[in-house]
């Protein structure tokens, strides 16, 4: 049994992915709490791990060469752990380049538009001068994320997984999309996925690693509003416009 894997986590979207692997791969790993409400992914030692001042990143005692390797960007962990443990990131080239497009797919799209869609309707009504004005980023970017929802539900039509059989692709493209209510999303419309949705969710190491790290967070609606208002400076970079509960 190799020595276990250092993940710098929090319990998001993007740290899933890596637990979700991990468990799949069945790599045994400890979790080490990068609070990124409080400010920790800027904190000097971190940021020598991931330079982008975002988690998840990973420290891999056995990398390799044998010696220790460290990762940052949940798509180069995912990579990193496919090609480690041999399974869920094929080996033959076409199967290989099906998944990677997939992935990629996920890093450059559905996951950065999710990303501002749930920043425009969640956090910006905060933060903005005026939130009259956000109108047109919500529908900017609500017209995006349901248009990757279209292209999702198309790739899965007649198909159980995104590329091939289930492999690094799903793990990526799951945590994004479970989140489908908070986005105002109706899912009803994109059967294919929710299909998806149950069947990459019933899976013991998927619940397993979507569960990981749990007690790391207190729900926000259960936050002091001191706690809050340091959230949004260690996120955003800026106070609240307005004093709210
Ligand atoms: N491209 C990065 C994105 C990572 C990312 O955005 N992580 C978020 C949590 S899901 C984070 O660390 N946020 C802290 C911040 O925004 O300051 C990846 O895929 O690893």
């Amino acid at each position: 049994m190799s020595a276990p894997i250092e993940v710098f986590f929090f319990p998001t979207v993007n740290g899933w992915k890596v637990t979700i692997a991990l468990e799949e791969m069945g790599f045994p790993y400890t979790l080490t709490s990068v609070n990124i409400r409080a400010g920790d992914q800027h904190r000097p030692d971190f940021v020598k791990l991931s330079p982008n001042h975002r988690m998840p990143a990973i420290i891999d005692p056995d990398g390799p060469d044998g010696k220790p390797i460290s990762i940052f960007e949940s798509g180069a962990i995912l990579l990193y752990l496919g090609r480690k443990s041999g399974q869920f990131y094929p080996e033959d080239p076409r199967a290989r380049a099906e998944v990677e497009q997939w992935l990629m797919w996920q890093l450059s799209g559905l996951g950065p538009m999710t990303g501002q869609l749930g920043h425009f309707l969640i956090y910006a009504p905060l933060l903005a001068e005026n939130p009259d004005q956000l109108t047109y980023a919500r529908d900017r970017y609500d017209r995006e994320v349901k248009r990757l929802y279209g292209v999702l539900n198309e790739r899965l039509e007649g198909r159980d997984f995104i590329a091939g059989d289930y492999s690094i692709a799903d793990m990526a493209t799951w945590p994004f999309v479970i989140g489908h209510s908070f986005m105002k999303l109706d899912i009803g419309e994109f059967p294919n996925i929710k299909h998806w949705l149950d069947r990459v969710g019933a899976r013991p190491a998927v619940q397993r690693g979507r569960a990981a790290g749990a007690d790391f967070a207190a729900q926000t609606s259960q936050i002091s509003v001191a706690e809050k208002a340091a959230s949004l400076k260690a996120l955003f970079g800026r106070e609240a416009a307005v004093a709210k509960t």
